[in-house]
């Protein structure tokens, strides 16, 4: 449902920094928008800016026909709605969370009359807004609802539907996450061992670009399963290499230590999809 100027009426629970984002991008498009947020004090910015104030989250979810969510956790969002009438609304929730918790809550708000979305967003707060930036928004769930409201959804981001299981956008987002998290952990080790000895820091920077964008293709065709062309055993032994020069150059072994003991247990097993064996987990892991 719209206004009379053909634009969703947006209802934003959250006002952190990545709600108050997503909130200045609907309003610069000229969605009516209500904001409501637990510390009424960060609306106070965005009502100079045409946002009206909810006093309430029930007044918030009364107010649009797409009621966003950009809470800290699930559990925040149970809590700000506990006891809202949701009958007859469209839930879109940006908050971040679980496969089973984006399950569990779609249930929740559907047995409450809603029809609900889920999302994970591959975007920082300076990104939104930008389409430029290539940040976006997973979602999963009731493609009823996200084809409602895809036009108002990708104001902020782009908008890629990964599924009728509302927990397929969580999943997308967490794995992702979850590479970005293995990326940064040797990217901190690479610069623990070059930060102190008189490198080119730029040009080390374009160099350690340049690579992962190089390598991170022969991971995906792979499926990361070891190959004639890298067997395991020359790969345990190229891990020797870097613990030694970790310890050559006393930077710590932390981060690397767990990818490099899955790989002890590939070698020990002969299986050359690791994949296959993070699946079954050592014992005591
Ligand atoms: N910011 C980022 O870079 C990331 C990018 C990827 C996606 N995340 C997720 O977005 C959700 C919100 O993140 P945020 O950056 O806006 O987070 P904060 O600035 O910390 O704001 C948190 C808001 O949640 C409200 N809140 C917390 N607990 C409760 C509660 N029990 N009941 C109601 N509201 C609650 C908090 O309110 P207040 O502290 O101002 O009163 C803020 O509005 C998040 O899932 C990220 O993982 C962002």
């Amino acid at each position: 449902m719209t206004d009379t100027t053909g634009k969703t009426r947006i209802s934003l629970l959250g006002l952190g920094a990545m709600g108050t984002a997503l909130a200045r991008t609907w309003l610069a498009a000229g969605h009516p928008l209500t904001v409501w947020n637990r510390t009424a004090a960060k609306a106070a910015a965005l009502a100079g800016e045409g946002a009206a104030v909810a006093a309430s989250p029930a007044e918030a979810v009364a107010a649009g026909d797409l009621v966003v969510l950009c809470l800290l956790d699930d559990a925040s969002v149970g809590q700000a709605l506990d006891g809202v009438d949701l009958a007859g609304r469209d839930l879109v929730n940006l908050t971040t969370g679980t496969p089973a918790e984006g399950r569990s809550r779609a249930a929740w708000a559907e047995a409450r009359g809603a029809r609900f979305v889920d999302a994970g967003i591959m975007a920082v707060p300076p990104m939104i807004g930008v389409p430029e930036s290539g940040g976006y928004v997973f979602y999963s769930g009731s493609r009823e609802a996200f084809e409602a409201h895809r036009a108002a959804l990708e104001v902020p981001a782009g908008a890629r539907f990964v599924g009728t299981d509302p927990g397929f956008a969580a999943l997308h987002d967490v794995a992702l996450l979850s590479a970005m998290s293995g990326l940064f952990a040797g990217m901190t080790h690479a610069y623990a061992l070059v930060r102190d000895e008189k490198v080119d820091m730029e040009g080390f920077a374009g160099l350690l670009t340049e690579w992962l964008a190089a390598m991170a293709p022969f991971y995906v065709a792979s499926g990361g399963a070891a190959s004639e062309d890298a067997n395991l055993e020359m790969q345990a032994a190229g891990n020797r290499t870097l613990l030694r020069t970790a310890a050559e150059q006393g930077v710590g072994s932390e981060l690397l230590d767990p990818y490099f003991r899955l790989m002890d247990r590939q070698v020990a097993a002969g299986e050359p999809d690791a994949v296959a064996l993070l699946r079954h987990p050592a014992d005591g892991a």
